[in-house]
């Protein structure tokens, strides 16, 4: 309950910074709900905003909110994203993933001019690595990309969904979940993991995070630069 709290303190509060006429990129996850639940209530009080989701359930919140939604064909670029995370460290460097949106997550942060972060404070950590690293890989030959993987030192373990088949992303690729343990130099790593064939990109967000909202079950927390 706490947790719950903690989420739609920060979902809700980083709505605060989305100004009539912007371009929004959506997050994916349980924090982005809270998100996307008050944004909807904004659009209803007349706010006009346009999003593109990072996922199809972040796209079918849009809709079950009303809140309107482009995409890269219509807009340069996004004045605005707004996405969890499942680690944010000091530096805030993010490990995300853990919904399997990463790609489309990190393609919309990219794209944006200012990436806002809204975690429950659950998610601050001092280094990364405790949650395992989520690495979007193609299926074809994807046992050869995980041997790959295997070289840096991890055992990657492909997402499988409830019924126990293979998770296959929006993107029809895998994720493997590599259990690094503690991440000292993030950049790095994603660059070791980034460069390997059959790769399609890390959960590593790494100097994309402009601002960083904590939500707290009774107030929230915004660092900013
Ligand atoms: O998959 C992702 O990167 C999501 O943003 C996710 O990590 C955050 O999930 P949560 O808001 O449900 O904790």
């Amino acid at each position: 309950k706490d947790q719950d709290n903690a989420k739609k303190n920060a979902g809700e509060a980083s709505v605060s910074l989305i100004e009539n006429g912007m371009t929004v990129g959506l997050g994916t996850g349980s924090t982005v709900y809270w998100m996307m639940r008050k944004l909807g209530e904004r659009v209803a009080n007349g706010l006009e905003v346009q999003g593109i989701p990072s996922s199809r359930q972040t796209e079918a919140w849009a809709n079950e909110f009303g809140v309107p939604l482009t995409d890269f064909s219509q807009v340069k670029e996004l004045d605005l994203a707004i996405d969890g995370a499942d680690e944010v460290d000091q530096q805030w460097q993010l490990i995300k993933g853990g919904g399997g949106a990463l790609v489309r997550e990190k393609i919309i942060a990219a794209a944006a001019r200012k990436f806002v972060v809204i975690v429950d404070d659950s998610k601050t950590v001092t280094q990364l690595g405790a949650f395992p690293l989520p690495v979007e890989i193609l299926p074809f030959g994807w046992e050869m990309t995980t041997a790959r993987i295997v070289e840096l030192g991890v055992t990657p373990v492909i997402r499988r969904n409830d019924a126990n088949d293979i998770f296959v992303s929006d993107n029809s690729n895998y994720i493997v979940d590599c259990r690094f343990g503690s991440i000292t130099d993030p950049k790095t790593l994603h660059q070791q993991l980034k460069q390997l064939t059959g790769v399609v990109d890390t959960g590593l967000f790494v100097d994309m995070s402009d601002k960083v909202i904590i939500g707290h079950p009774d107030r929230t927390e915004t660092l900013s630069e």
